[in-house]
């Protein structure tokens, strides 16, 4: 028993909530991965009738490899259901999220639906957002100077996001660049940084998500979930 037990553990139970019929939003990562290969299977095997929005070109691919059929928010704004993974979850069911660079659009699909159901497993859980992840800030290219000045005010220490040396800076699916910024003492305050980067000309979004989330399930090695909400 592994990691990947709980993360399945968790992506499976997430992919027991669909119902015929929901519109859903479909997140990126690896435990979601496990959340999308279940629903695929029961579109399969059950013939369960759903749509979903991918959150990043990666989900998007990964929702044809399961058989997922696909829509937009321009046809379906509501969603019923989105599914996603994070990077850290506190016991106020707050978030940080991006450490595959999509949180952008997470946030924009999660904003549309009734409910938000964050899958993950145990080592995502903490006392204090930031005391483990760095929490990533997705910049205009040419803002990202100003932007990194303005984090260490803040008291964090920004690096810019790279793949490896030769190919240079991770570019994401909006062609923007990621900063990721780690507070040493953790975010004493999310909400007070988040209003704080709401406003900063240069970011498009950062990785903290507050007020979203309405289900967290923990998955565990040894395959039980802790439901939380
Ligand atoms: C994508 O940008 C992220 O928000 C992921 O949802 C998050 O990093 C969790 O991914 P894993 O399930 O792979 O840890």
């Amino acid at each position: 028993m592994n990691r990947d037990d709980a993360k399945r553990a968790a992506g499976r139970e997430a992919a027991t909530l669909v119902h015929d019929g929901m519109r859903l939003g479909l997140g990126t990562g690896s435990t979601t991965a496990y959340a999308l290969e279940a629903i695929g299977r029961r579109i399969h095997d059950n013939g369960l009738t759903v749509e979903g929005v991918p959150t990043s070109f990666e989900a998007e691919r990964m929702a044809r490899t399961h058989g997922i059929p696909l829509t937009t928010l321009d046809k379906d704004p509501h969603l019923d259901l989105v599914v996603d993974g994070a990077d850290e979850v506190d016991d106020r069911l707050r978030l940080i999220k991006g450490r595959g660079g999509a949180h952008a659009r997470e946030k924009v699909v999660a904003t549309q639906a009734e409910r938000f159901a964050v899958v993950v497993d145990p080592s995502k859980c903490v006392d204090q957002l930031g005391e483990q992840a760095a929490l990533p800030v997705e910049v205009l290219p040419m803002a990202v100077t100003p932007v990194s000045r303005a984090l260490e005010d803040l008291g964090a220490t920004p690096e810019l996001r790279v793949a490896t040396e030769k190919d240079g800076p991770v570019v994401t699916d909006q062609g923007l660049w990621i900063l990721d910024a780690r507070f040493p003492d953790g975010i004493a305050d999310p909400a007070a940084l988040r209003r704080t980067l709401g406003v900063r000309p240069g970011v498009l979004d950062h990785g903290l998500f507050l007020d979203l989330a309405t289900d967290v399930l923990v998955g565990r090695p040894d395959g039980t979930v802790d439901h939380r909400s």
